[in-house]
C-alpha cells in the first residue's frame, strides 16, 4: 500500500472548510492577515488537530508553528512540508491553507497506514508569507533561515502601530503548549504544496504542476515627504506636493517596466497620501513596490531604474524620497531530482500535469537554499487568487495531497 492509498478527500475538504470560517468574508473569502487573534485561532485550531493524533507541535521565535510525526531514526532532520495559514485582505479559502492542511493529511494517511518512516515527517505553518500587514513577504520562513534578521522582524509596524513582537506575543500565547523550537533547524528535504495562483493548469486541465522554480521578487517601501500647503493660494512654483512626485515617478516607473514578453511584474498595491485633506497640497506619500521577473538580469535593472527615478521625481518637486528594498529574492531554481520525483510519482498516480515555474512567491523561495526543495501546484478556479472569489475543486487537492504523500513517504524512507 503507498501513502497515497491512505488520503482521505472529505477528511481534507472538511478542514480547508472548517480553516476557512476563521476569518470568513461576506463575499465567501478569508481575511486572516498574519498575526491577527483570527490567525492565532487557526494556529490553534492546526494545533487541536494536532494533539489529537499524538503529534507533537513546536513554534519558534518567530511564531513558524511545526507539527511532528516521529520516524524510526528520529535524530535525523525531518522531511518537511507545510506553507502557511495567513491571508490577503481580500483572500481566498486556499492560498497557503492548502499546503498546511495537505501536509497534514499526509501525516494522517502515514498513521492511518501505519507506515513507518527513517525520518520524522513535520508539517510546518510559515508565520506572515503574505506580508499584508507586517512587510516584507515570506517573514517567517526568511527569520527561520536568517535571511531576515529577527530584531527587525519583531519590530516592523503595521498601518496602525502594531509590532510584530506585540502581535507575535498575543497569538503565540493562544499555543502554550507547543514546545519551543530554534530557529534554523535542519531539514532533510521540503515539499510545498499550494494552488497555482494562475491560469496554467485550468487552462490546460491538468491536474498538478511540478513546479521548476520560482520567478524573482522584490519589495520596496517608498517615502516621499513634501510640505504641506494651503490648496488655493500656493502658486505651483512654491509647491512641494508628494503626491504629484510619487505619481509621476509611478508612471515613469511604469513605462520602464513595459517589456514585449509580458514578463515584468509591476505593482503599487499600497499607495497612503497625508494629511489626507482635499484642500491642502500633500505633505506625505507612503507606498509599496511588487516587482518580479523570471530573469535576475531584469530585476536588477528595474532595481536601477526604480532607485534612480523615485528620488530625481521628488526633488524636481521640492520633496525628498526614502526608497527601502524591504527584500530582494532571485530567481530559486527547485532540485532537479525533487521536480523529476513529483512528476514521476503524479504520471504513477495517473494524474495529468506538466513542469512549470512558479509566478507567485512563497516560502520554499528561502528553504530551497538549505536543503532540496521543491513543490506541488494543483489548479485553483479560473486561476483567480487574491481574491475572495479564489476556490479549487476537492479531487483537486485530494490528488495534490496524494502526490505529497507518496512524495514524502519516499523521500523520509532515507
Ligand atoms: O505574493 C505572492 O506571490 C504570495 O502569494 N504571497
Ligand atoms: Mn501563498
Ligand atoms: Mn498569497
Amino acid at each position: 500500500m503507498r501513502a497515497s492509498d491512505f488520503v482521505r478527500q472529505e477528511r481534507l475538504w472538511d478542514r480547508l472548510m472548517a480553516m476557512a470560517e476563521l476569518g470568513a468574508t461576506e463575499k465567501g473569502g478569508v481575511n486572516r492577515q498574519a498575526l491577527t487573534l483570527e490567525d492565532g485561532r487557526a494556529r490553534r485550531l492546526l494545533a487541536d488537530w494536532a494533539t489529537a493524533r499524538g503529534f507533537r507541535v513546536y513554534q519558534d521565535a518567530i511564531g513558524n508553528l511545526f507539527v511532528r510525526r516521529p520516524g524510526r531514526d528520529d535524530g535525523l532532520p525531518p522531511v518537511t512540508t507545510g506553507s502557511h495559514l495567513d491571508t490577503q485582505p481580500t483572500g481566498g479559502r486556499f492560498d497557503g491553507v492548502y499546503g498546511v492542511l495537505a501536509g497534514f493529511e499526509v501525516l494522517e494517511a502515514l498513521e492511518d497506514g501505519g507506515i513507518a518512516t527513517t525520518h520524522p515527517v513535520e508539517v510546518v505553518a510559515w508565520t506572515n508569507e503574505e506580508g499584508a500587514r507586517f512587510a516584507p513577504t515570506a517573514m517567517g520562513s526568511g527569520v527561520y533561515v536568517g535571511k531576515l534578521p529577527l530584531g527587525s522582524a519583531l519590530d516592523t509596524v503595521d498601518v496602525d502601530g502594531v509590532t510584530v513582537a506585540d502581535a507575535l506575543a498575543a497569538v503565540t500565547a493562544m499555543t502554550p503548549d507547543a514546545e519551543e523550537r530554534p530557529l534554523g533547524s535542519p531539514v532533510a528535504a521540503y515539499i510545498e504544496a499550494h494552488i497555482e495562483q494562475g491560469p496554467v493548469l485550468v487552462t490546460a486541465g491538468e491536474t498538478i504542476g511540478a513546479v521548476t522554480s520560482i520567478q524573482s521578487q522584490n519589495c520596496y517601501q517608498i517615502e516621499i515627504h513634501g510640505e504641506e500647503a494651503h490648496a488655493g493660494t500656493t502658486p505651483r512654483a512654491n509647491r512641494s506636493d508628494a503626491v504629484l512626485a510619487a505619481v509621476e515617478a509611478i508612471a515613469k516607473l511604469e513605462q520602464a517596466a513595459l517589456d514585449d514578453a509580458d514578463a515584468m511584474r509591476f505593482t503599487v498595491g499600497r499607495f497612503i497620501a497625508e494629511p489626507g485633506s482635499p484642500n491642502t497640497v500633500p505633505s506625505h506619500v507612503s507606498f509599496t513596490i511588487d516587482l518580479r521577473h523570471p530573469d535576475n538580469a531584469e530585476i536588477n535593472r528595474m532595481a536601477r531604474e526604480i532607485e534612480e527615478t523615485i528620488p530625481e521625481c521628488a526633488e524636481k518637486r521640492r520633496c525628498r524620497a526614502e526608497v527601502t528594498c524591504t527584500s530582494a529574492v532571485p530567481v530559486t531554481p527547485f532540485a532537479e531530482e525533487l521536480v523529476d520525483k513529483v512528476d514521476r510519482v503524479r504520471r504513477d498516480l495517473g494524474l495529468p500535469g506538466r513542469k512549470m515555474p512558479s509566478g507567485a512567491g512563497h516560502d520554499a523561495m528561502y528553504i530551497a537554499p538549505m536543503a532540496p526543495s521543491g513543490m506541488i501546484f494543483v489548479p485553483c478556479v479560473d486561476g483567480i487568487s487574491h481574491n475572495e472569489a479564489e476556490d479549487a475543486l476537492p479531487e483537486d487537492v485530494a490528488a495534490g495531497a496524494c502526490v505529497l504523500a507518496d512524495c514524502l513517504a519516499d523521500l523520509a524512507k532515507g
